[in-house]
């Protein structure tokens, strides 16, 4: 089964659209839709309406603990992540699934940095080129962008690597430690569109967030892959 996994505070203007538009390019698939929702508008009700799978996480946690909670809450053999707000292609969900459940990869990593994306803003654009440099000279990283919140995670991957959900900018610990266990990650080029809705990305914090990932990752580097923990340990 897929589990395509969101995590919502007040998108109320996409989520409809979301849904129905994963509806129509995951007909005929074995899957769930599961929404971790911290919001105080509608969303939830709207996507339970539609029949999402809708786990409540409120007050607000912060995006890695809600995160955390969709990965662990997903019953899927894979697990596709995309943010609800339109700006993620549903319709490359099929093939990126089909990448992880084929037994080619345990992770599929959906860059939107091909080249730079008319929706993103020169100052995101720069940062995320200045994360993937940094991760690629300390770590070996070869990742075009690690804030992606589209990927595909094989789940018994997932039940095998520990995270911590606290902070912003989860989603670099998620590509990254996989990576430096001696997982099988690819990466393919996606197209990144408008967001309908207002945005909640936490600038300064996430930037904060993603050196102090990177860093703590480093000791991993010397350490041979082998050494994986045998549980993860869910803490959201
Ligand atoms: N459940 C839950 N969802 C959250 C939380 N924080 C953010 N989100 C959702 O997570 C998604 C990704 O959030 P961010 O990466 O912070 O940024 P964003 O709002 O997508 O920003 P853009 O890059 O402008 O699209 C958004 O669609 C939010 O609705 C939280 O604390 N709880
Ligand atoms: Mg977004």
């Amino acid at each position: 089964m897929i589990s395509v996994a969101m995590i919502t505070m007040n998108e109320e203007k996409a989520v409809e659209k979301v849904i129905r538009d994963l509806r129509v390019v995951m007909e005929g698939l074995d899957y769930e839709i599961l929404i971790v929702d911290s919001s105080k508008d509608n969303t939830p009700v709207l996507a339970a309406s539609l029949g999402a799978r809708v786990v409540r996480q409120f007050p607000p946690k912060g995006y890695g603990r809600a995160m955390a909670r969709a990965l662990e809450e997903s019953r899927g053999d894979v697990v596709i992540t995309l943010d609800c707000d339109d700006t993620y292609p549903a319709e490359r969900i099929p093939e990126l699934a089909q990448m992880v459940l084929s037994g080619g990869c345990d992770q599929v990593n959906a860059s939107r940095l091909g080249s730079k994306p008319d929706a993103m803003p020169m100052a995101n654009y720069l940062a995320n080129w200045l994360f993937s440099f940094l991760a690629r000279i300390l770590l070996g990283a070869k990742f075009t962008d690690l804030h992606s919140g589209m990927r595909a995670y094989r789940k018994a991957m997932l039940r095998q690597v520990e995270f911590d959900p606290s902070g912003p900018a989860l989603p670099v610990d998620l590509l990254l430690k996989p990576y430096l266990m001696g997982y099988r990650i690819q990466e393919v080029f996606i197209e990144y569109r408008d967001r309908i809705g207002d945005t909640t990305l936490q600038k300064w914090s996430s930037t904060w967030w993603t050196f102090k990932r990177i860093f703590r990752l480093f000791p991993l580097v010397f350490r041979k892959p082998a050494a994986k923990p045998s549980e993860a340990k869910w803490t959201a």
